[in-house]
Order: structure tokens, then sequence, then C-alpha cells
């Protein structure tokens, strides 16, 4: 938050869409940054957007107190732009989201579809969720412990997917484990909030990233 609020005309606020009084609030911080707007003359015009399923329509739909548009856990649900009137003083814009043209490093692509921003067909689920796994091991491994019940020294993101299958009972037929399974679930629990409250990257863990780049 610190980071985002040093930013020139940035105002951030972390809300969960489905706590009313979090989204009451947004309306308010809007009119803030752009305090000449907000009349019925000239209206305050609020535009959500973000990269795909980031809760964008589920924003508008809280903000608007009804089901105006479609909401769904998967990239793309939103397919064209659609406006609202909030009250006779502010309108709305929800938007389909946006990706940048081109991801440079592979792992903004696999931050990505761990989010499940980028859709599955486009990537390999073993390979994000070994990706999110050495994440979580290396930052989060009391979670780890926790959800999962196994210890997590040593332990990489692929020998994670391993033990998951091994300690579910995951397995193919002609009794192969199942990894495609388990790398499913590491990715669905994350996405889920299950395995608690994580962040794939810091300002801190991106400067890293980018030096290490470099090197
Ligand atoms: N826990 C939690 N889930 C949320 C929140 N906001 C949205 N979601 C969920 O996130 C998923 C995506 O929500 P959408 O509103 O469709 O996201 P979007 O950004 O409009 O997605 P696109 O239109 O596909 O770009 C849905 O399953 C929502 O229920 C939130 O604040 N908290
Ligand atoms: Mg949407």
């Amino acid at each position: 938050m610190d980071y985002f609020n040093s930013q020139k005309g940035v105002l951030a606020v972390a809300l969960s869409c489905k706590k009313p009084g979090d989204v009451a609030k947004v309306p308010g911080l809007c009119l803030k940054l752009a305090p000449h707007r907000g009349t019925t003359l000239k209206p305050l015009r609020m535009m959500i957007m973000g990269i795909p399923n980031v809760g964008k329509s589920t924003l508008m739909n809280a903000l608007l107190k009804r089901r105006a548009a479609n909401v769904g856990d998967e990239p793309a649900v939103t397919k064209s732009q659609q406006s609202f009137d909030l009250n006779d003083h502010m309108t709305l814009i929800d938007t389909p989201g946006l990706m940048w043209p081109k991801i440079e490093h592979d792992s903004d692509g696999l931050m990505l579809a761990a989010s499940h921003s980028i859709g599955r067909n486009a990537v390999i689920d073993e390979e994000v969720a070994a990706f999110l796994g050495d994440i979580l091991l290396a930052r989060y491994p009391a979670l780890v412990t926790q959800r999962y019940g196994c210890a997590t020294e040593g332990m990489d993101g692929f020998h994670l997917i391993e033990a998951v299958a091994k300690r579910r009972g995951y397995r193919m037929k002609g009794g192969d484990f199942d990894l495609e399974k388990a790398a499913l679930t590491i990715l669905q629990d994350y996405r889920d909030g299950v395995l608690g409250k994580i962040s794939l990257e810091t300002p801190a863990s991106r400067e890293e990233m980018l030096l290490m780049i470099q090197a």
C-alpha cells in the first residue's frame, strides 16, 4: 500500500468486494482524485480497469448493489465495455481485462497464470504450480505444512506437487501418481485463498528479480 500510495496521482485502498462497507468507501475516494467533477452537469466518471479476473465486475456490481454484469472465476468473462449510472452525479464503466502486449519476463507470465488471469489452455498447469510451489516454500513454508501436512525442508515446487499427490492418494489408471491433479489442487487452493493470504510479488522481490536478470 505504501509503495502504491507513494506514486503521484495514486490513491490506493485495500478492499474486499464481498464487504459492502469497504466498497461504499470507493466513490468518495474517487471524488477526492477529481474534486472538480461530481455534479449533475459534470458527473464523476469512474472506469474500472485491471488485468483479467481480478474482480472488476464484482466491484461494479457491489457498487450498483445489483447483478449488472456477469462475473466468474476465469479470465475474459467481460467482453465489452459497459456503462452505468451510480446516481445522478456519478457514472461507472466496467471494462474487459487488460493484458500487456508482450510479457517480458517468464516469471510475470507464471504469476499471471497462477492467479488465473491467463486462460488455462495457454499454459501448463504443472509448470505454473511448480513455480507457485517454489514461492510458497520460500516465503510461506508454515502455510504449506499447515495445508498439506508435509515438512518443507529441501523441497522444491515439483517435490511439493509429488508430495500432494502422494498424501491425497491421487493416482492415474496404471498406478502412477496424478501430478496434474495435484498441481491443480495447489493452484485452486491458492486461488480460493484457503492456503492463507499470499502475495506473489512485493516491490522488494520485483527489484531482486530484475537484478538477477541483469546479472
Ligand atoms: N475473495 C474475493 N473474491 C473476489 C473478490 N472480488 C471478486 N472476487 C471473485 O473473483 C472472480 C472474478 O471476478 P470478476 O468480477 O468476474 O473479475 P473481472 O476482473 O471482472 O474479470 P474479467 O471480466 O474476466 O476480466 C469471481 O469468482 C469473484 O467472485 C473479492 O474482493 N474477494
Ligand atoms: Mg469482468
